[in-house]
């Protein structure tokens, strides 16, 4: 072995040399690029036989050490060179070989690659490949289809490719839980799975390191490289769950995927690709059990150099005429197809790349093998396509998503649209289904670098699947309502939604008669174009509406279909109908609010309700009323009506006590909504406080006292019988009344706490005489003061009286007395008069 290591690395240079510079092939005058070296050689002898027998005689006749591998068939036979060759010399052995007359065909076993070429993540919009062509944006109107079918979980999609990732969780269950495929590799160092062929096709990476590509190991000369986990992208195009919040979206979300792994480390083997076609498609593969489950499309995102090999492409025909529909990329080497295989194979769909825009992709094949043309993605104009990967640069690692470009991704939306096109159409021939896509295609836009060197035109979904349908009904009725269910998401109960519209059309050849619609569930019609009165017809390709409403009366999901029964085939035609019945609720807590006792005409510090919004709809508050000596200090529900709490919120109300009377009083927080059930009031209880005033005695009444005396104190009492201290502001004394003391405050204001009392002294000072009013009056916080005691006094006093006023003597004579005349002096007042002189002014009297 150890003469063999220059060989190798010779070989791989040679290669690579032819590779780069491009340099015409020996053989073939039309190949402008050679077929990778190889190590094996694939022999047809005429007669079936043991085949390790055959080495050494097909050694001799070939001049080269010759070693069996396997057997591909019964009569054919993979036999191993020393060391990888260039392709020339490996197809010079085989022409040798062919010259033997036990020998009926021999090829190299020519190794092929992924079409594709990796780049960074870098996508905003990856989308397009699946939207509607519009100008400047050409993707393949998957919406259209969908309208129609999103697959056939009967039929099986097979994927000729790298391997599968079946858990990743856009592709998870999108194959047979059953048969996942198979691993076809038989080259050990290829597999990388620590085995030949094995019913567990997932891709273990195909990462080339460079220790496996050193010189003398058996990948000498290959690319040192990251795993490219091309297998998954390529399923994830044709088939990644939809609607999944995921990831991506892939053509086909019914069919079950198969995967063949057939490439592996630096490519795959041209047998084990033939092998992979056939046991793709339920055909005997020497050695393995048969698959149960054939496929009707077979997706070939690779290829490689070269004329196309006699083997695979009697595979191809085998498959062809299971019915199988086989799709091949057109190479990625910016040249004519014809020097690509499987591209250049009889019998097979063959796809080149456009970018968004409708140009060929830069690097896309070309020329009068192409068949149509599909997104494939062109990173100078475009965001590529974005599809399921894992983010290993070796082993798997973690789910991920990265944009690719190449007709390996071209290949897998024609792939996917192929499926669904069977799923409406199962009857279709490949030659069918080939002429409905180029029939069907949009036409490349004005001045595409596509136009007459990329086939019919870029591949239309929408329109290839509905041409798929009515050929299969031209000559009978075929109802189609659409959309295929109706979502009405969530509704009041006893409410009405909106109406949405369903829309039945008469997809087929001959009138249609719709005979009855009937509805299950809490759904029921509502207008709509169709005429009420059934019977009614439906010419071909005419179409009607249906309007549909959801009126829910129970809580939660509810599910009823609508149904039609017509004459179409396949009546009746059911779409399902969903909706949720959602109730508004709405709790206060706490339950209750108990409020310390309060003065009245004070206000108290606030407490807080909480409102929950507690149904499954929105709460609409019509209005939050609060009773009793209670308002509303704040929080954060609404103040202004109607205003809407939404479901699972909720809100604060901040609430004082404010009483108006000294009493214990009650109050309630109500709710006005639009809950099912209202709302339980809260509870606001509260207790007034007050202060109060009293006076014992109501009046007081002094003896009569003699003016200028003071007479002796007597007491008031002064109490505050009321709940809440009195505040005294004042105390005032009118007439001739003055306050000597008593234990209530002499300086205010003064505060008399509640139940306590206190003593004012006051004495009677009259000034005058006669009847003496007074009043001691207290200001205070009672209401309506000011309040106070009446004082009551008579003032004492002597008087007199002298009558007459004058006296007149008359003439007198000087030195005789007169007659006496009489003076009376009276005591007329209160008290005795004292008289402490009497006195005459004039010496004369
Ligand atoms: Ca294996
Ligand atoms: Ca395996
Ligand atoms: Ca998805």
């Amino acid at each position: 072995m150890n003469s063999s290591i220059p060989l190798r690395a010779m070989a791989a240079l040679f290669f690579f040399t032819l590779m780069l510079l491009q340099v015409p092939a020996v053989r073939s005058a039309d190949s402008a690029t050679m077929p990778a070296p190889t190590d094996r050689l694939i022999v047809q002898m005429r007669e079936p036989g043991a085949g390790a027998q055959l080495a050494s005689t097909l050694a001799a006749v070939a001049g080269v050490e010759l070693s069996y591998i396997r057997a591909f068939d019964e009569d054919t036979h993979i036999f191993g060179l020393a060391q990888a060759l260039p392709h020339a010399e490996v197809e010079a052995l085989a022409e040798r070989l062919r010259d033997d007359p036990e020998v009926l065909l021999a090829t190299p076993d020519t190794l092929l690659f992924p079409a594709f070429e990796a780049s960074d993540p870098l996508y905003q919009e990856y989308g397009w490949p699946l939207w509607a062509p519009a100008l400047g944006s050409y993707g393949i109107d998957l919406s259209r289809a969908w309208d129609l079918t999103q697959g056939d979980p009967n039929l099986v999609i097979a994927i000729l490719d790298t391997g599968a990732l079946l858990n990743h969780e856009d592709l998870i269950g999108r194959h047979l839980a059953t048969n996942p495929g198979y691993d076809m590799l038989s080259d050990l160092a290829r597999a990388g799975d620590g085995n030949g062929r094995d019913p567990d096709p997932s891709d273990p990476g195909d990462f080339v390191t460079s220790n496996e590509a050193a010189s003398g190991q058996p990948l000498a000369g290959c690319t040192v490289s990251d795993s490219s986990w091309h297998g998954a992208h390529v399923a994830g195009i044709i088939g990644a769950t939809a609607n999944n919040a995921r990831g991506i979206a892939g053509v086909n979300q019914s069919s079950p995927l198969l995967y063949l792994r057939v490439l592996g480390k630096c490519g795959g083997y041209i047998s084990d690709i033939a092998d992979g076609v056939r046991w793709a498609v339920g055909l005997n593969v020497s050695g393995l059990p048969r698959n149960p489950n054939p496929a009707r499309v077979i997706n070939m995102s690779l290829g490689g150099s070269g004329t196309c090999n006699s083997f695979l492409q009697q595979a191809i025909n085998d498959a062809n005429n299971q019915g199988a529909v086989v799709i091949a990329a057109a190479g990625n080497s910016n040249q004519a197809a014809d020097t690509y295989q499987p591209a250049n194979c009889g019998g097979t769909i063959t796809v080149a790349a456009v970018g968004r825009t409708g140009w060929r992709a830069r690097y896309s094949n070309y020329g009068p093998l192409v068949d149509l043309a599909a997104p494939g993605g062109d990173r100078s104009v475009d965001t590529q396509i974005f599809s399921t990967v894992n983010s290993g640069r070796t082993v798997p690692v973690n789910d991920s998503y990265s944009a690719y470009q190449g007709t390996s991704m071209a290949t897998p939306h024609v792939a996917g649209v192929v499926s669904l096109m069977l799923a409406v159409n199962p009857a279709l021939t490949a030659a069918e289904v080939l002429s409905i896509l180029q029939a069907t295609a949009t036409p490349f836009p004005a001045e595409s670098s596509c136009i007459g060197l990329c086939g019919a035109g870029i591949l239309n979904g929408g329109a290839a699947v509905d041409a798929a349908t009515r050929r299969a009904y031209s000559s009978i009725a075929l109802a189609q309502l659409h959309p295929l269910s109706l979502h009405f998401g969530g509704q009041l109960l006893g409410t009405a939604s909106a109406t949405q519209l369903l829309t039945l059309s008469n997809r087929g050849g001959q009138p249609l008669t719709a005979s009855a619609l009937q509805f299950s569930g809490a759904f029921r019609r509502q207008g709509g174009t169709c005429p009420n009165q059934f019977p009614f017809t439906l010419a071909s390709e005419m179409s009607c509406t249906f309007g549909v409403i959801f009126n829910p009366d129970t809580i939660g999901q509810q599910v009823g279909q609508v149904l039609l029964t017509s004459n179409s085939v396949a009546s009746p035609h059911s779409v399902p109908l969903s909706g949720e019945g959602l109730v508004a609720a709405a709790t206060f807590s706490p339950a209750a609010l108990s409020f310390a006792q309060q003065q009245v005409g004070t206000q108290s510090a606030s407490q807080r309700i909480t409102l929950a919004s507690t149904g499954s709809a929105p709460l609409t508050i019509q209005g939050i009323t609060i009773s009793g000596d209670f308002v509303r200090s704040g929080g954060n529900c609404p103040t202004t009506f109607p205003a809407a709490l939404a479901a699972g919120q909720s809100c604060t109300l901040d609430v004082r006590f404010v009483p108006t009377t000294a009493t214990r009083t009650r109050g309630l927080v109500s709710l006005s909504s639009n809950a099912l059930a209202a709302a339980a009031p809260v509870g606001l209880f509260g207790t007034g406080s007050a202060p109060a005033l009293g006076f014992n005695p109501l009046a007081l009444t002094f003896a009569p006292q003699i003016v200028g005396t003071t007479s002796p104190t007597q007491s008031i009492t002064l109490s505050n019988p009321g709940s809440a201290p009195l505040s005294l502001e004042a105390l005032s004394l009118t007439g001739d009344y003055e306050r000597v003391g008593g234990s209530c405050a002499t300086s205010f204001p003064a505060t008399l706490a509640a139940l306590a009392s206190c003593s004012v002294e006051v004495r009677f000072v009259p000034t005058r005489r006669g009847t003496q009013e007074g009043q001691l009056s207290l200001f205070s916080n009672v209401p309506g003061g000011p309040y106070g005691v009446a004082l009551h006094g008579n003032g004492l006093a002597p008087a007199l009286s002298l009558t007459p006023q004058q006296i007149h003597f008359g003439g007198q004579t000087v030195g005789s007395p007169s007659l006496t005349q009489t003076l009376i002096l009276s005591s007329t007042g209160d008290v005795p008069l004292q008289i402490a002189a009497l006195t005459l002014d004039n010496e004369a009297f």
